[in-house]
């Protein structure tokens, strides 16, 4: 409720400074298939709009969602067309759910358009048409659209920092969280296998203290960069803690997991860290888990088994696989 009320409040107050975000001129899309209609909005618009004209409604939703609008004008005599019909169908695609509508009225019509404005038009005119007013209401509709697209923004922008490690790049561990509980569910539901593995780099500390933060740091990127050359698209791979990542299979039995985990090791092993001048060897141990569909393990369990292969890993002279 506070969010909601906050961001009213930065909308009025955008609108009420009447921010500068109709320094470009918007594109505006007509949608009417009379001449008359786009040379008299184009009188109106003049120097305030690029106005694009589209005669037929199918080529309006088209051109609405291929292109880069910041207003539709969809008039509400389209021959042959049912404007409510075009509405809603802007309304559904993804690309054009945010585009204002004004629908363009030849006469007062309560019923249309008050059904339109339940369909997610946002404005309407009634023709003739008031130059200044109706300017003032296009203003409107695209500082809304603008504010929205940078609220909108910023939130997937959000959402993407929330879930991501700022120094791999991998989903952290609030993203393994939220995710392998439910890869787990599908995986049993659907009779799939799945695993899971757990690496975590030997004797981290001791590169650490011998090279300083930096460096390892570097090390920890690298070892992304080869974690993400060893999984497939479908893999989730996350930074787990410090020196520690997770990989979620997918439909990848035990055994094919243990290949996947003895690969990475190998990759690990095989090539030097290059970090500034010096070139570090690196080792790292992993711990391999399967879903067990004749039990019902859940994701804890699936990550304890894991932890415990792979402290055997430690145990038994890292540098280890143990599925
Ligand atoms: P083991 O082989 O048993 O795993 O030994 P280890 O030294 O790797 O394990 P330990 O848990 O003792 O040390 C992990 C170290 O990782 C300690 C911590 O300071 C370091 N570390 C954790 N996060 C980061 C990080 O983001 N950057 C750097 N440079 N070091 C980190
Ligand atoms: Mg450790
Ligand atoms: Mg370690
Ligand atoms: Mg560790």
């Amino acid at each position: 409720l506070r969010a909601v009320t906050t961001r009213d409040i930065a909308i009025e107050e955008l609108l009420a400074k009447g921010a500068d975000i109709t320094k470009e001129k918007p594109n505006v899309l007509l949608i009417d298939e009379r001449v008359s209609v786009f040379e008299r909005f184009s009188s109106v618009l003049r120097k305030n709009a690029k106005l694009h004209h589209i005669a037929n409604p199918q080529d309006g939703l088209f051109a609405a969602a291929e292109g880069n609008y910041d207003c539709v004008i969809l008039s509400a005599d389209l021959a042959g067309f049912d404007p409510l019909r075009v509405c809603s169908q802007i309304r559904s695609l993804n690309r054009t759910r945010f585009l204002p509508i004004i629908l363009a009225c030849d006469a007062e019509n309560d019923v249309l358009v008050s059904r339109a404005l339940e369909l997610g038009v946002n404005d309407y005119v009634i023709r003739p048409i008031d130059a200044n007013e109706f300017i003032a209401r296009l203003r409107t509709q695209v500082r809304r659209k603008h504010y929205h697209d940078g609220l909108r923004s910023n939130v997937a922008e959000s959402i993407e920092l929330a879930v991501t490690d700022g120094l791999t790049g991998l989903h952290n561990r609030r993203y393994l969280d939220t995710h392998l509980q439910t890869l787990v569910e599908r995986a049993r539901n659907r009779g799939r296998e799945l695993s899971l593995l757990i690496t975590d780099i030997d004797k981290f500390k001791s590169i650490n203290d011998t090279y300083g933060h930096a460096t390892g740091d570097d090390v920890l990127r690298e070892f992304a960069n080869r974690l993400r050359q060893n999984v497939r698209g479908m893999d989730l791979a996350c930074r787990y803690g410090g020196e520690e990542f997770v990989i979620v299979m997918p439909d990848t039995s035990a055994q094919m997991a243990a290949e996947v985990a003895e690969r990475l090791r190998e990759s690990v092993e095989e090539a030097g860290f290059a970090s500034a001048d010096q070139v570090l060897s690196v080792t790292t141990s992993v711990g391999v888990a399967t879903l067990n569909r004749n039990s019902d393990d859940n994701m804890s369990d699936l990550l304890k088994q894991a932890d415990t292969a792979l402290y055997e890993a430690k145990a038994g002279g890292r540098n280890k696989v143990v599925a």
